[in-house]
């Protein structure tokens, strides 16, 4: 423990407990009960939420659904939409430290990742009012005499969008904006961990003048909101963001009204160390993809797989890295590594690790909850294990925690094959001089991203989603944009001769 660098309780003056408020047809409504979310890293109570049921879901559901068929978002132009899009960005730049810090409080995250997070959601609401503007179908007029034919795009209808807590504004942002900017109307269920950034965000809707209805926010958990949701017949796509497990019920639950389901679930994502790799760069790469917002992350790259030549050199470098990582008090601007969202979520990690030690691994640094003074006991230290086998738990599952495992190879063949060796498929990494070994490397993965030489660089141009059991579909980008139309043929015969 003493090898570690930790950031012991500061004085902050917290704010007080933010009241969250179901958003229905743009008023905001309480109850019927009320959820108190502790902090993780500081004991107290930071939110008071509504907490919805059917009732609420019910009447978020028919005020989506009557706002898009009277066409007050869905029918006006993409320029009107956009101006509004572009209000929202302003007003996130604006409010970035009141929803940071209300987000770290109930997360548990690094102040200055939380900042990171909320402020840099402004750009891909700037980009998804771009989007807006520059979409299009195309035409046809060689069909044949006086026959025209037209495609066009229109929005899918009324989204339901289901976030969890581990970036409750990033995600939101992955998804509304691009949502809205297709003229669609929506019902949004965050966590109820981490509810109210997204109430924050209704706040600056109604303050950007998004007209009532188009937006409504159910607080409230899985059962029965996200579940109804789900199911609901006046709903006409579910976009979630969460666990596997809770993936398959919400394709099951679609399944009834055949409603389209995008999914952004787990990974287990490795990054492979080449033997010719700049050491220096990876390792750096490496401890931030895998401490990153506490490793909940479902971009955490959990997994190194590194050639056995270097093995030795690289983990020590991670491990000296892992020695100098600030972890402690996540309201403290220099913690990198902050608390861990709820106990039960601690206790499993810890097994994870422990299950791992008792199968043969060895635990470099780490590998133990840690209580710090004037926190509490919500913690879990930075954390490499090594000697693991791919068959291990902590190889195979998502741990979702500042946890690394660490394989090794002798070929490129048996990186590939360990990198697909895997349920999930939602990035990889390869680090290496040779631009054969690495374009090799991007086409043979199993991922929705392959990164090259860097680990976890995003932007709003790019199309973002898994393959395998890391979901379906795809967020962000002109990709994840059009996941929110629908595509018609308009078929005509027009001409002096079909009057
Ligand atoms: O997620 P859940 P949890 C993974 C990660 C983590 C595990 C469990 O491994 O340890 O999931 O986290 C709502 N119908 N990820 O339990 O339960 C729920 O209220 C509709 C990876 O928090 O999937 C919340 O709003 N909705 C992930 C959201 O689903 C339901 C991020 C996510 O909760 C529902 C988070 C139901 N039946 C966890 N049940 C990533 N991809 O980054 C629950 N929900």
């Amino acid at each position: 423990m003493k090898d570690l660098t930790i950031n012991a309780a500061t004085a902050f003056d917290l704010p007080p407990a933010f009241a969250g408020r179901h958003l229905i047809d743009g008023a905001w409504v309480d109850g019927p009960e009320t959820f108190e979310r502790v902090s993780p890293s500081h004991d107290v109570v930071v939110s008071r939420s509504a907490l919805g049921g059917e009732a609420e879901s019910e009447a978020a559901i028919a005020a989506a659904r009557s706002a898009f068929d009277a066409g007050i978002w869905s029918r006006i132009s993409a320029r009107d939409r956009a101006a509004v899009l572009l209000k929202v960005a302003d007003l996130i730049e604006t409010n970035v430290d009141r929803i940071a810090v209300q987000e770290t409080l109930e997360s548990g995250k690094p102040i200055s990742q939380a900042r990171g997070e909320v402020g840099g959601a402004a750009d891909l609401w700037r980009y998804a009012a771009s989007l807006a503007r520059t979409s299009h179908g195309d035409s046809h007029n060689s069909l044949g005499e006086d026959m025209l034919g037209v495609v066009v795009k229109e929005p899918i209808g009324v989204v339901s969008i289901i976030t969890p807590w581990n970036f409750p504004f990033w995600i939101l942002s992955q998804k509304l904006p691009f949502a809205l900017a297709a003229g669609c109307t929506v019902v949004v269920k965050p966590s109820e961990m981490t509810p109210s950034s997204t109430v924050m965000m209704g706040e600056l809707l109604i303050e950007a003048g998004l007209p009532a209805g188009v937006c409504n926010i159910v607080l409230g958990y899985g059962q029965p909101v996200g579940s109804l949701m789900s199911t609901h017949k006046d709903v006409d796509m579910v976009t979630f963001t969460g666990s596997t497990a809770v993936g398959k019920l919400i394709t099951q639950a679609a399944s009834g009204t055949l409603k389209k389901v995008a999914l952004e679930l787990g990974g287990k994502n490795p990054q492979v160390i080449m033997p010719d790799a700049d050491l220096e760069q990876a390792a750096d790469a490496v401890t931030f993809g895998v401490y990153f917002n506490v490793g909940q992350c479902c971009n955490s790259s959990s997994r190194i797989i590194v050639h056995e030549d270097i093995a030795e050199a690289f983990v020590a470098r991670v491990v000296a890295l892992s020695r100098q990582v600030r972890f402690g008090d996540p309201l403290d601007d220099s913690t990198q590594v902050g608390a861990i969202v709820t106990a039960e979520h601690n206790a499993k990690i810890n097994s994870y690790v422990q299950d791992a030690i008792k199968a043969g691994a060895k635990v470099e640094i780490g590998g133990a909850p840690l209580s710090i003074d004037g926190l509490g006991p919500q913690f879990y230290q930075p954390t490499v294990v090594s000697n693991v086998s791919p068959d291990m738990a902590i190889a195979r599952e998502e741990v979702f925690g500042p946890v690394l495992s660490v394989l090794t190879f002798k070929t490129l063949d048996e990186a590939i094959t360990l990198t697909n060796d895997s349920d999930y498929g939602l990035s990889a990494g390869i680090w290496s001089n040779d631009i054969h070994a690495c374009l090799e490397f991007s086409r043979r993965a199993h991922a929705g991203t392959v990164w090259t030489n860097t680990w976890m660089d995003g932007y709003p141009e790019l199309a973002f989603g898994g393959v395998k059991q890391s979901g379906q579909g795809r967020e962000i980008g002109k990709y994840g944009f059009d996941e929110f139309l629908e595509v018609k043929s308009l078929v005509m015969r027009v001409g002096r001769d079909s009057r």
